[in-house]
Protein backbone atom coordinates (compact mmCIF):
# COMPACT_ATOMS: atom_id res chain seq x y z
CA UNK A 1 0.00 0.00 0.00
CA UNK A 2 1.24 3.45 -0.71
CA UNK A 3 1.72 5.60 1.77
CA UNK A 4 0.75 9.22 1.20
CA UNK A 5 3.05 10.72 -0.60
CA UNK A 6 6.09 13.34 0.67
CA UNK A 7 5.08 16.51 -1.77
CA UNK A 8 1.94 15.75 -0.08
CA UNK A 9 3.21 15.92 3.56
CA UNK A 10 4.85 19.37 2.97
CA UNK A 11 2.14 20.92 0.99
CA UNK A 12 -0.37 19.73 3.36
CA UNK A 13 1.88 21.26 6.25
CA UNK A 14 2.29 24.07 4.10
CA UNK A 15 -1.62 24.64 3.82
CA UNK A 16 -2.14 24.43 7.26
CA UNK A 17 0.35 27.39 8.52
CA UNK A 18 -1.12 29.60 5.16
CA UNK A 19 -4.90 29.00 6.28
CA UNK A 20 -4.28 29.46 10.03
CA UNK A 21 -2.43 32.67 9.21
CA UNK A 22 -4.76 34.02 7.10
CA UNK A 23 -7.67 33.03 9.80
CA UNK A 24 -5.61 34.86 12.10
CA UNK A 25 -4.73 37.83 9.85
CA UNK A 26 -8.32 38.32 9.18
CA UNK A 27 -9.76 38.19 12.55
CA UNK A 28 -6.85 40.49 14.06
CA UNK A 29 -6.73 42.94 11.13
CA UNK A 30 -10.58 43.34 11.16
CA UNK A 31 -10.69 44.18 14.79
CA UNK A 32 -8.15 46.43 14.45
CA UNK A 33 -9.62 48.48 11.83
CA UNK A 34 -13.55 48.03 13.70
CA UNK A 35 -11.37 49.33 16.98
CA UNK A 36 -9.64 52.28 15.14
CA UNK A 37 -13.23 53.08 13.61
CA UNK A 38 -15.39 53.10 16.77
CA UNK A 39 -12.84 54.43 18.98
CA UNK A 40 -11.11 57.17 16.30
CA UNK A 41 -10.47 60.16 18.42
CA UNK A 42 -13.39 63.04 17.81
CA UNK A 43 -13.29 66.97 17.92
CA UNK A 44 -14.35 67.19 21.89
CA UNK A 45 -14.01 64.07 23.18
CA UNK A 46 -12.55 63.67 27.01
CA UNK A 47 -9.38 62.35 27.59
CA UNK A 48 -9.96 58.58 28.49
CA UNK A 49 -9.73 57.84 32.78
CA UNK A 50 -7.43 55.34 31.92
CA UNK A 51 -4.94 57.13 29.48
CA UNK A 52 -1.41 56.01 30.39
CA UNK A 53 0.61 58.73 32.01
CA UNK A 54 4.27 58.70 31.86
CA UNK A 55 5.71 57.78 35.28
CA UNK A 56 2.68 56.36 37.14
CA UNK A 57 1.84 52.79 36.56
CA UNK A 58 -1.64 51.86 34.62
CA UNK A 59 -4.06 51.74 37.02
CA UNK A 60 -5.84 48.04 37.05
CA UNK A 61 -8.47 47.26 34.12
CA UNK A 62 -9.78 44.11 35.17
CA UNK A 63 -9.31 42.09 31.64
CA UNK A 64 -8.24 39.14 33.06
CA UNK A 65 -11.57 37.15 30.47
CA UNK A 66 -9.69 39.04 27.61
CA UNK A 67 -5.97 37.55 28.65
CA UNK A 68 -7.25 33.92 29.52
CA UNK A 69 -9.58 34.04 25.81
CA UNK A 70 -5.98 35.16 24.43
CA UNK A 71 -3.76 32.49 25.64
CA UNK A 72 -6.31 29.83 24.96
CA UNK A 73 -6.37 30.76 21.33
CA UNK A 74 -2.88 31.14 20.81
CA UNK A 75 -2.16 27.41 22.21
CA UNK A 76 -5.07 25.69 20.44
CA UNK A 77 -3.30 27.75 17.13
CA UNK A 78 0.30 26.63 18.48
CA UNK A 79 -0.84 22.79 19.56
CA UNK A 80 -2.53 22.29 15.87
CA UNK A 81 0.59 23.54 13.86
CA UNK A 82 2.65 21.76 16.55
CA UNK A 83 0.46 18.31 15.92
CA UNK A 84 0.65 18.71 12.28
CA UNK A 85 4.02 19.62 12.41
CA UNK A 86 5.14 15.98 14.16
CA UNK A 87 2.55 13.99 12.13
CA UNK A 88 3.99 15.32 8.90
CA UNK A 89 7.72 14.61 10.38
CA UNK A 90 6.48 11.53 11.34
CA UNK A 91 5.17 10.57 8.07
CA UNK A 92 8.62 11.31 6.81
CA UNK A 93 10.97 9.67 8.55
CA UNK A 94 9.28 6.70 8.83
CA UNK A 95 10.81 4.57 5.67
CA UNK A 96 7.73 2.48 3.77
CA UNK A 97 7.87 -1.26 3.95
CA UNK A 98 10.28 -2.67 1.33
CA UNK A 99 8.25 -3.56 -1.78
CA UNK A 100 8.39 -6.92 -3.92
CA UNK A 101 8.70 -7.09 -7.51
CA UNK A 102 9.27 -9.84 -9.25
CA UNK A 103 12.01 -9.51 -11.76
CA UNK A 104 11.85 -11.92 -14.59
CA UNK A 105 14.64 -14.88 -13.92
CA UNK A 106 16.32 -12.69 -11.21
CA UNK A 107 13.85 -12.92 -8.13
CA UNK A 108 12.56 -9.65 -6.91
CA UNK A 109 13.53 -6.28 -6.16
CA UNK A 110 12.94 -4.48 -3.11
CA UNK A 111 12.69 -0.57 -4.11
CA UNK A 112 15.71 0.03 -2.74
CA UNK A 113 18.75 2.45 -3.87
CA UNK A 114 22.08 2.73 -2.34
CA UNK A 115 23.08 6.25 -3.36
CA UNK A 116 26.55 7.77 -3.55
CA UNK A 117 27.51 11.70 -4.17
CA UNK A 118 31.00 11.89 -5.90
CA UNK A 119 33.11 15.01 -6.85
CA UNK A 120 30.60 15.52 -9.43
CA UNK A 121 28.04 12.69 -10.06
CA UNK A 122 26.00 10.34 -8.13
CA UNK A 123 25.97 6.41 -8.02
CA UNK A 124 22.94 4.14 -7.49
CA UNK A 125 23.14 1.00 -6.28
CA UNK A 126 20.61 -1.14 -6.73
CA UNK A 127 21.06 -3.14 -3.79
CA UNK A 128 21.51 -6.75 -3.10
CA UNK A 129 22.16 -9.58 -5.63
CA UNK A 130 23.45 -8.97 -8.49
CA UNK A 131 24.54 -5.66 -6.47
CA UNK A 132 24.81 -3.69 -9.90
CA UNK A 133 25.55 -0.46 -9.51
CA UNK A 134 24.79 2.52 -12.43
CA UNK A 135 27.64 4.72 -11.89
CA UNK A 136 27.52 8.57 -13.01
CA UNK A 137 29.98 10.19 -14.80
CA UNK A 138 31.14 13.50 -14.39
CA UNK A 139 29.54 14.75 -17.39
CA UNK A 140 26.39 12.90 -16.61
CA UNK A 141 25.10 11.21 -20.21
CA UNK A 142 22.87 8.55 -19.74
CA UNK A 143 22.60 5.23 -19.34
CA UNK A 144 25.06 7.31 -16.63
CA UNK A 145 23.90 8.88 -14.25
CA UNK A 146 19.87 7.98 -14.50
CA UNK A 147 17.86 6.36 -11.12
CA UNK A 148 14.96 4.49 -12.22
CA UNK A 149 12.00 3.61 -10.61
CA UNK A 150 8.50 2.12 -11.25
CA UNK A 151 5.55 4.39 -11.21
CA UNK A 152 3.64 4.33 -7.64
CA UNK A 153 5.96 2.38 -5.86
CA UNK A 154 7.05 3.49 -2.16
CA UNK A 155 11.00 3.81 -3.10
CA UNK A 156 13.74 4.45 -0.36
CA UNK A 157 16.75 5.83 -0.96
CA UNK A 158 19.99 5.57 1.47
CA UNK A 159 21.92 8.49 0.69
CA UNK A 160 25.66 8.63 1.46
CA UNK A 161 28.96 10.01 0.08
CA UNK A 162 32.52 8.85 -0.67
CA UNK A 163 34.17 12.28 -0.61
CA UNK A 164 32.97 15.76 0.68
CA UNK A 165 29.48 16.90 2.27
CA UNK A 166 26.61 16.61 -0.32
CA UNK A 167 22.94 16.98 -0.35
CA UNK A 168 20.67 14.84 -2.90
CA UNK A 169 17.86 16.29 -3.81
CA UNK A 170 14.92 15.64 -6.21
CA UNK A 171 12.73 19.00 -6.29
CA UNK A 172 9.65 17.58 -8.25
CA UNK A 173 9.19 15.02 -5.06
CA UNK A 174 10.03 17.94 -2.35
CA UNK A 175 12.83 15.54 -1.08
CA UNK A 176 16.50 16.06 -0.08
CA UNK A 177 19.21 14.35 2.17
CA UNK A 178 22.43 15.33 3.68
CA UNK A 179 25.29 13.01 2.04
CA UNK A 180 27.81 12.65 4.16
CA UNK A 181 30.88 10.04 3.60
CA UNK A 182 30.68 7.37 6.55
CA UNK A 183 27.24 7.66 7.63
CA UNK A 184 23.57 7.18 5.35
CA UNK A 185 20.80 8.83 5.62
CA UNK A 186 17.46 7.70 4.59
CA UNK A 187 14.82 9.37 2.66
CA UNK A 188 11.76 7.99 0.36
CA UNK A 189 9.48 8.87 -1.76
CA UNK A 190 6.66 7.75 -4.29
CA UNK A 191 6.45 9.00 -8.12
CA UNK A 192 3.05 9.17 -9.29
CA UNK A 193 3.39 9.72 -12.69
CA UNK A 194 5.76 8.58 -14.70
CA UNK A 195 8.59 10.77 -16.86
CA UNK A 196 11.92 12.42 -16.36
CA UNK A 197 12.72 14.63 -13.34
CA UNK A 198 16.01 16.45 -12.22
CA UNK A 199 18.08 15.08 -9.41
CA UNK A 200 20.78 17.67 -8.60
CA UNK A 201 23.37 18.51 -5.86
CA UNK A 202 22.50 20.98 -3.13
CA UNK A 203 25.23 21.57 -1.19
CA UNK A 204 28.18 23.57 -2.89
CA UNK A 205 31.02 20.97 -2.86
CA UNK A 206 33.46 22.21 -5.18
CA UNK A 207 34.01 23.48 -8.79
CA UNK A 208 31.80 21.44 -10.62
CA UNK A 209 29.15 21.58 -8.41
CA UNK A 210 26.42 23.02 -10.72
CA UNK A 211 27.28 20.01 -12.95
CA UNK A 212 26.29 17.24 -10.14
CA UNK A 213 22.85 16.34 -11.33
CA UNK A 214 21.06 13.10 -12.67
CA UNK A 215 17.91 12.15 -14.04
CA UNK A 216 15.35 10.25 -12.58
CA UNK A 217 13.27 8.12 -14.73
CA UNK A 218 9.92 6.86 -13.26
CA UNK A 219 8.42 3.66 -15.66
CA UNK A 220 5.26 1.88 -15.36
CA UNK A 221 6.44 -1.41 -13.82
CA UNK A 222 6.32 -3.54 -16.91
CA UNK A 223 9.21 -1.13 -18.51
CA UNK A 224 10.81 -1.10 -14.88
CA UNK A 225 11.09 -5.06 -14.84
CA UNK A 226 12.46 -5.40 -18.22
CA UNK A 227 15.04 -2.35 -18.27
CA UNK A 228 15.84 -4.16 -14.66
CA UNK A 229 16.52 -7.43 -15.96
CA UNK A 230 18.77 -5.35 -18.94
CA UNK A 231 20.65 -3.38 -16.96
CA UNK A 232 20.95 -4.60 -13.66
CA UNK A 233 20.60 -8.46 -13.63
CA UNK A 234 22.41 -8.41 -17.21
CU1 LIG B 1 27.80 17.82 -4.56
Amino acid sequence: MATPNMQVQFDNLFWLFTYLAIAVSVVVFGLMAAFIIRYREKPGSPEPHDAPILGRLPAHRGHARTAIMTVCLSSIILGVLVIGSFGSIDTILSSPAPCSIPIYGYGSYNCSVLVTGHRFYWDFNYAGYPNRTITGTPLCQQPNCLLAVPVGYDIRLNVTSADVFHNFGIIAFKIKADAYPGHINDIWFNADAPGNYTIQCYELCGVNHDAMIATLDVMPLTQFVSWYNGTIVH
